[in-house]
């Protein structure tokens, strides 16, 4: 080999290299592994957080910032799932919430969680919250678990109402957001949700949203988990 194919060669060796690292390094930053636990405070987010990662439920005070790991998701120590999953718990506090925006272009899925047995009373409150998730443009066609929580108090109310009950407050919520009666940016700026000939139904979203009960307290959480492996391996 003479002198100028060797330095063509390892010239071509290290353009190889450095192309491998930088697509390595775009595609770890792209990679979409990230569950994010949403909520209005007190709906059980990081209870549910710690129940997934340790398996225990720990006493929890109001959280003023996000808790995050990557941990395997398991079924009492058995592995559901090979790879380590990214959960963030975002706090609910009006004021901090908004961070959920910085990880929506990592989201695999969302947990929105909500305590089921204070849900009608806090109907407008999730609703406003359902919507400022649902109406930001990145995060159409990311999968959406509604957690219906604390399903082990008497006066939870079952999936199916909850739903409803959402719909109608989001179906009254749109009116005001449109309008621009309630909201301060100009009408053109809010995102319409669904249809505008049709009352407000989640199935009219880009999303796939689905319904689910649980009770993180009596460890009744396995319908979050199967949902969480599915789609994390792109089954939902
Ligand atoms: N009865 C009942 N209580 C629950 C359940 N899940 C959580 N809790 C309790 O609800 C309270 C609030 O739970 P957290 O997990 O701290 O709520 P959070 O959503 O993280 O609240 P913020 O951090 O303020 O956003 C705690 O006292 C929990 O023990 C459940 O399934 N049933
Ligand atoms: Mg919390």
């Amino acid at each position: 080999m003479d002198i100028s194919t060797f330095i063509w060669t390892i010239f071509a060796i290290l353009a190889i290299a450095i192309a491998v690292t930088v697509l390595n390094f775009l595609g770890n930053r792209t990679k979409k592994d990230t569950f994010l636990l949403l909520g209005l405070s007190d709906s059980g987010k990081t209870s549910l957080f710690l129940k997934l990662r340790y398996g225990s439920l720990v006493q929890t005070h109001t959280s003023m910032k996000e808790n995050e790991g990557h941990f395997i998701i398991n079924d009492n120590g058995i592995p559901l799932v090979k790879n380590p999953i990214h959960v963030v718990d975002v706090p609910g506090h009006e004021k901090l919430r908004f961070k959920f925006s910085d990880f929506i272009p990592i989201t695999r899925g969302i947990i929105f969680v909500i305590d089921s047995s204070t849900c009608a009373k806090n109907s407008r409150q999730i609703a406003e919250y359902l919507y400022d998730i649902f109406a930001h443009k990145n995060v159409k066609n990311i999968p959406t678990l509604i957690a219906c929580n604390m399903s082990d108090m008497i006066t939870a109310l079952p999936p199916e109402r909850i739903r409803t009950i959402l719909e109608n407050e989001i179906n009254r919520l749109r009116i005001t957001r449109t309008s621009g009666l309630d909201h301060q940016d100009s009408v053109d700026d809010v995102e319409f949700l669904g249809y505008e000939s049709e009352d407000f139904k989640f199935e009219h979203l880009e999303n796939d949203v689905v319904f689910e009960k649980c009770s993180v307290k009596e460890g009744e959480i396995n319908v979050i988990k199967e949902w969480i492996v599915d789609t994390f391996q792109g089954i939902k």
